[in-house]
């Protein structure tokens, strides 16, 4: 018996397996409890002569531990060759990064104000939380303006001097304050107004606001500069028209549609079948605005405008609801690669 287990040890070192189910087969036939061979040699233990005892003992269970040390190293080989066999091809080529886009607003804003900067505008930034004369009082807000009601405008901690802007005239209160005309300024950045969110409105949207103040500063100078603007960003074809309007800090004041430029002018449910779309506010800044920010209005005028990015990104791209904007859903934001 002695001599049948030395050949079963030689036999265990020999063994090689290649599937799971091989290996599985070898536990088996020596180590199962039922019918296994070691199983089998230990229940043979008591007819072994007393003198024989020892050695076979020994053997036995040098054939049990050398069974179990074989399974757990083929186990061990085959698990590693996996690994090897399905990612570490090392000829495959490596996978992409997710390269991210710039935002449709941010797209658009670059646009606008690479056009403004080829007419000589300098970009002007200032805070997003104002005070009341960088907002209104400088600006030609009566008193009693709706705009300063806590319904439109969002104040900070109930004090009325301390308010998120609602406009970025308030940058250009600034720009008047430290500079001395010509003064040729664009200003773009975020907004405040207190509405409730809807397809059409948001409470925080994106601005630019243009002003331009010299000697001789005319309204036929403005409607030039606007008409450019308008053919660089909707193409040579667009025509523009002004229609009068009323803001607190220019006078005269307008209103400037774009031919539709989906349809061209004949009439769309973009255009809501006019031929025309609203695009931006404008006008000859009032004396009273001068005055308060230290300009002489008997030797300056000038003229600004403003415009929200988000309705010219919706009229570029074609997007239908404003809150699309805000809400960073990758399936919006990767078609603007
Ligand atoms: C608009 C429409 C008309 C405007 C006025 C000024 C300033 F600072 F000169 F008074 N900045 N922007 C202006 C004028 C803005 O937005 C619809």
């Amino acid at each position: 018996m002695i001599a049948k287990i030395k050949e079963l040890i030689e036999e265990v070192e020999k063994f090689k397996a290649s599937t799971t189910d091989e290996i599985e087969e070898f536990r088996i036939k020596y180590l199962s409890k039922k019918g296994g061979l070691v199983t089998e040699f230990f229940s043979e233990f008591k007819n072994v002569p007393k003198e024989e005892k020892k050695e076979f003992g020994q053997i036995l269970n040098k054939l049990k531990d050398d069974v179990s040390d074989k399974v757990n190293y083929l186990k061990q080989i085959l698990k590693s060759k996996d690994v090897i066999d399905t990612s570490a091809d090392l000829s495959l080529p490596g996978s992409s990064y997710k390269i991210g886009s710039r935002h449709p607003i941010s797209i658009t804003r670059n646009e606008i104000v690479d056009i403004f900067t080829r007419l000589g505008f300098v970009i002007s930034e200032g805070p997003e939380i104002e005070d009341d004369r960088h907002v209104f009082s400088a600006l030609n807000f009566p008193p009693e303006h709706p705009a300063r009601d806590m319904q439109d405008t969002f104040f900070i901690e109930k004090n009325p001097d301390i308010l998120l802007r609602t406009h970025t005239s308030s940058v250009q209160v600034r720009v008047m304050d430290n500079q001395k005309p010509p003064i040729r300024t664009l200003s773009p950045g975020r907004v405040f107004r207190n509405e409730a969110i809807s397809a059409r409105a948001h409470c925080i949207f994106h601005q630019i606001e243009g002003l331009y103040i010299d000697k001789d500063v005319s309204f036929a100078d403005l409607k030039q500069t606007l008409l450019y603007f308008a053919k660089e960003m909707f193409g040579e074809k667009t025509k523009i028209r002004l229609r009068p309007s009323y803001f607190p800090f220019t006078e005269p004041s307008a209103e400037m549609d774009i031919s539709c430029s989906l349809c061209g002018g004949k009439g769309c449910n973009v255009c809501k079948y006019t031929g025309w779309l609203e695009i931006l506010g404008c006008g000859m800044v009032d004396p009273n605005v001068l005055e308060s920010n230290g300009i002489d209005s008997n030797i300056y005028t000038g003229y600004a405008f403003g415009m929200g990015i988000e309705r010219i990104a919706m009229l570029k791209f074609g997007i239908k609801d404003l809150r699309l904007y805000f809400e960073n859903d990758l399936r919006f934001l990767s078609q603007f690669h």
